[in-house]
């Protein structure tokens, strides 16, 4: 007879010998807790962090695709918090959303999270309650949810990269409340890192064919990317495969955006490739990848696009629901009033609520979605911008589609860049029952109003 670990539990249970047994088949545990790690150089002090299982970034998660993920989230923080499980299109009560999906967790409480990830590809979790806080303090860890059939790379690395605001002692700045962040760009730090998941740096050969997972777990920053010494393509964004992947140029990732690189190491043997981020007026080298030896091969095969998720799109727009969406306030805009709290409060109101950003006149989530949608049912976003930053709106639940200027529609997205004085249409199948969150990852926006839901039932 064949039986699974599970049944085996199960009769051992009945037979009365279960404490031990079936302790050891409990879920993994997700424990944040307060930490202390090296994030700046060796010459700083460590940096006390808040992280997921004493690590930065939290421990990989790694499945099969189709396969569940089940964690036991035991908060040891000193505030209550929440798991977050980013891009993942999960049942809608494991999302991870305080006051929407499920209660906080308590400091000392837990919660059990187990959900399918239907789609291969590269996702995260991170902290959902007090985010720009404890997202900015440590709390996010990347997952990996494999390809039936991987792909022909040779290694596969995980690449987290952050912005830290740190004070001259290489602490995280504590005031998580200073408006003029909140209402310009967003809390930016002082200190870039893009992490590997060892924290080391990496050896490469020459001619390896590398499948970089970029993931941008920056409370607000927008990186733009360089490789030097890697040549390749873009096979994925936001975990999803890109049907024609794209060559790599440079790389905009905005915050909570993830992008899939493949590619080959041009550098010769004994030379620096290097991982940059282009700032305004100059280029900080992120990471300096050594090369030593050669891979065997020489020249590698044309790299192949990976296999498509099964992700539906919307049918006929012309018939979909519309929900426009206006962005307004921030430093530099127009904002004079807006509702919060079911009351129409002056600016001056608003900020000293804390409340700079509005979606449609309303500042943060209320119990009223931007819409409410069948099952099934196609909906198109227009999103316009009126505001003088970018935004980087990030749907629950749903991969949507841009609805590009010919009417075609993009790749699919959990996260878009909106620049300012832009109107971007998005479109998506409502495929997944329950309250979505639709909000503005740049997590210091989300604080200060950039925040509405769907409802799908
Ligand atoms: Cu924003």
């Amino acid at each position: 007879m064949v039986f699974s670990r599970r049944s085996f539990m199960a009769g051992a249970t009945a037979l009365g010998l279960a404490p031990k047994l079936a302790f050891a088949n409990a879920a993994e545990q997700l424990i944040a807790s307060e930490s202390s790690h090296q994030i700046a150089p060796e010459a700083y002090p460590a940096t006390s962090v808040w992280c997921f299982n004493d690590s930065i970034p939290g421990s990989l998660i790694k499945v099969k695709q189709g396969q569940k993920i089940e964690r036991e989230f035991v908060n040891r923080l000193p505030q209550d918090s929440s798991v977050h499980w980013h891009g993942i299109r999960l049942n809608n009560a494991m999302d991870g959303v305080p006051g929407v999906t499920q209660d906080v967790v308590k400091p000392g409480g837990s919660f059990d999270y187990h959900f399918t990830a239907p789609d291969a590809g590269t996702y995260w979790y991170h902290s959902h309650n007090r985010s720009l806080e404890q997202v900015e303090r440590g709390l996010y860890g990347p997952i990996i949810v494999e390809e039936h059939e991987l792909p022909d790379v040779d290694r596969d690395e995980v690449i987290v990269l952050d912005d830290w605001l740190f004070t001259e002692q290489a602490q995280i700045h504590g005031d998580f409340n200073a408006m003029h962040s909140l209402s310009h760009g967003g809390r930016l730090g002082n200190y870039l890192t893009a992490m590997t998941l060892a924290r080391e740096p990496l050896t490469v050969k020459q001619n390896e064919r590398i499948r970089l997972r970029f993931i941008n777990v920056a409370t607000d920053k927008i990186f733009s990317i360089g490789l030097h010494g890697f040549e390749g393509k873009v096979v994925a964004l936001d975990g999803m495969p890109l049907v024609e992947p794209i060559p790599l140029d440079h790389l905009v990732l905005g915050p909570a955006q993830r992008a899939d690189v493949i590619a080959d190491v041009t550098t010769e043997d004994g030379g620096l490739a290097t991982i940059v981020s282009h700032e305004r007026s100059s280029a900080i080298v992120l990471a300096e990848v050594t090369v030593s030896g050669k891979a065997s091969r020489a020249k590698r095969d044309e790299m192949k696009a990976l296999p498509l998720n099964h992700v539906e799109s919307p049918g006929d727009l012309m018939k979909a629901k519309r929900a426009p969406l206006l962005m307004e306030g921030g430093a530099m805009g127009r904002l004079r009033a807006g509702i919060y709290k079911g009351e129409e409060l002056s600016i001056r109101d608003l900020v000293r609520n804390g409340q700079v950003w509005t979606f449609n006149g309303v500042a943060n989530i209320t119990d009223e979605p931007l819409a409410e949608l069948n099952l099934g049912e196609d909906l198109v976003i227009p999103i316009t911008n009126q505001t003088a930053f970018p935004h980087a709106m990030h749907l629950h639940g749903h991969h949507f589609q841009e609805v590009l200027a010919d009417g075609s529609l993009g790749p699919f997205r959990d996260t878009l860049l909106v620049n300012r004085n832009e109107t971007r249409e998005i479109a998506f199948k409502a495929t997944n029952p329950g309250s979505w969150l639709f909000h503005c990852h740049m997590l210091s926006h989300q604080k200060a109003g950039m925040k509405t839901f769907v409802r799908v039932s």
